[in-house]
C-alpha cells in the first residue's frame, strides 16, 4: 500500500500526518532507553456530546491500549472513561494511582490530562494514602489488579481499606497473572483450570468479602462485559465519601477465558447473580426517573447525591453489612458470581476526619504555617508530656 507507508513512516519518525499527533516518547531515566508510544489522533466530530464543561469523551482518553484485543481490562478503561464524562469531572482533580500488571497499565489509557503514578508491584495502596494524605482535594483512583492486590499488595489493601482512604479502589480481576503469562492468582477459585489443564488446588481469596470485613463502606463487584451496571457503579464509588472498593471480573482473553476457567466471559454470563442496578443522580440534575413502588431504593449521600437502586432481588438491602457477607457466601458456594452495589453506608467518613488533619491540603500550607516557630514546637511537646 505506497500511500500508506510514508503515513507510518511519518508517525513513527516523528511528523505528524492527517491531523495526527506526532507519537512520543518517555525516556527511562535509569536506562535511558527510549520507550516509544503511539499518541490518538486529536480530532473529533464536532457533533460528538459534550458534558457540562464543554468536554467530550475525547477529553477523558489516554494513550493508544497495547493491551491484547478482547481484553476486558480495556471495557474497563472504556467504563472509567464513561465515568469521569457523565459525572464532568475536571481531568486535573483526579490522581490514578496503580501498581504493576496489565491492569495496572490501563491508567495510561485513559485521562490522559490527570495526574498518575504508576508505583511499584503490590504498592499502589501506600502510594494512594500518602497523597491523599498530602491532598486531600484530588479525587483519587486506586486502579489495581488480582496479583497486585491479593497476592504481593494482600496487605497494602488491607490496610488501606481499613483505614476509610477516601479512594475508588478498582482491581481488574482476571484470576490470573496476566502480564507475566498466566499463572494462577490469590483469587483464582479452587477447582477451576488453568489454559494447560491444571487444576487449582487453593482456595481462593475473594476481595470483596475481605473489604467488607475490613469496614469498606463502599463494596460493589461488577463484569467488565456489562458497562450498564459498571459505569454508574463507578460513578456512584467516584461520589461516595470513603473507601469505595469495587471488583470487577475482567476476562484474559489470552490465559484465562476457556472451559474450565471461572473467570471466562461464558462463566460470568452463566453464572451472573445481579442483585440490583443502579441510577447516579446528582445534586444538579432533575429527577426524571420513576420507578413502580416498591422496586427500587434510594441511598443519598454526603454530597446530596441520591442513588437508585432497582433491586432484582427484593430481599436485599445494600446496609447491611453482614447480611452481605452471608449472601456472597452462600452464592459463591453455587459457584455463583454476586454483581451489583452490595454494600454502602452512606454516612462513612474517612482517614482524614479519623485523624482529624487540617482541611487545607499540604501543598497549599504557607511556610509560617508548616513552621509556625519554637514556642509553638514547646506548647505541642508540653502537651504530649
Ligand atoms: C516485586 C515484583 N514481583 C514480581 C513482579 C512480576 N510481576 C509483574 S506483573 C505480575 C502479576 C500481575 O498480575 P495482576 O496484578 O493480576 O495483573 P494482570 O496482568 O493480570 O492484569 C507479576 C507477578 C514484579 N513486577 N515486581
Ligand atoms: S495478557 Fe491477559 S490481562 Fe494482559 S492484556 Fe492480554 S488479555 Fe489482558
Ligand atoms: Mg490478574
Amino acid at each position: 500500500m505506497p500511500g500508506f507507508m510514508p503515513g507510518i513512516h511519518a508517525l513513527l519518525f516523528g511528523q505528524g500526518v492527517d491531523g495526527r499527533d506526532k507519537p512520543g516518547h518517555d525516556v527511562d531515566r535509569t536506562t535511558g532507553v527510549i520507550m516509544t508510544y503511539i499518541a490518538k489522533p486529536k480530532f473529533h466530530h464536532p457533533a460528538l456530546p459534550k458534558n457540562e464543561l464543554g468536554y467530550t469523551h475525547r477529553d477523558y482518553e489516554g494513550k493508544i491500549s497495547t493491551l491484547c484485543a478482547g481484553c476486558g481490562h480495556d471495557s474497563i478503561t472504556a467504563s472509567i472513561i464513561e465515568a469521569c464524562f457523565h459525572l464532568s469531572i475536571e481531568p486535573h482533580r483526579v490522581a490514578k494511582i496503580s501498581g504493576i500488571g496489565c491492569s495496572s497499565k490501563t491508567p495510561d489509557y485513559f485521562l490522559g490530562n490527570s495526574h498518575g503514578f504508576n508505583s511499584v508491584h503490590g504498592r499502589m495502596p501506600s502510594v494512594l494514602t500518602g497523597a491523599n494524605l498530602a491532598n486531600r482535594d484530588l479525587i483519587y483512583l486506586g486502579v489495581s489488579g488480582d496479583g497486585d492486590s491479593a497476592s504481593i499488595g494482600f496487605g497494602q489493601f488491607a490496610h488501606s481499606i481499613r483505614r476509610g482512604v477516601n479512594m475508588t479502589y478498582i482491581v481488574e480481576n482476571n484470576g490470573v497473572y496476566g502480564l507475566t503469562k498466566g499463572q494462577f492468582s490469590a483469587t483464582a477459585d479452587r477447582g477451576s483450570k488453568s489454559k494447560r489443564g491444571v487444576t487449582n488446588s487453593d482456595n481462593a481469596i475473594d476481595l470483596v468479602a475481605m473489604a467488607l470485613q475490613l469496614g469498606a463502606s463502599f463494596v460493589a463487584r461488577s463484569f467488565s462485559g456489562d458497562k450498564t451496571q459498571l459505569v454508574p457503579l463507578i460513578e456512584a464509588a467516584i461520589k461516595h465519601s470513603g473507601a469505595a472498593f469495587i471488583d470487577v471480573i475482567s476476562p484474559c482473553v489470552a490465559f484465562n477465558n476457556h472451559t474450565g476457567s471461572t473467570k471466562s466471559f461464558d462463566y460470568v454470563r452463566e453464572h451472573n447473580e445481579s442483585v440490583n442496578r443502579l441510577d447516579v443522580i446528582s445534586a444538579r440534575d432533575p429527577i426524571t426517573v420513576d420507578y413502580a413502588p416498591g422496586s427500587v431504593q434510594v441511598v443519598e449521600q454526603h454530597d446530596g447525591t441520591r442513588l437508585e437502586l432497582r433491586k432484582i432481588n427484593a430481599d436485599y438491602d445494600v446496609h447491611d453489612r453482614l447480611a452481605a457477607m452471608g449472601f456472597l457466601q452462600r452464592h459463591a458456594a453455587q459457584g455463583q458470581v454476586v454483581t451489583g452495589l452490595l454494600y454502602v453506608d452512606p454516612e462513612a467518613d474517612d482517614l482524614h476526619a479519623h485523624l482529624n488533619t487540617v482541611e487545607t491540603p499540604l501543598n497549599a500550607l504557607n511556610a509560617k504555617e508548616l513552621c509556625p516557630g519554637s514556642a509553638a514546637l514547646e506548647k505541642l511537646n508540653a502537651s504530649l508530656r
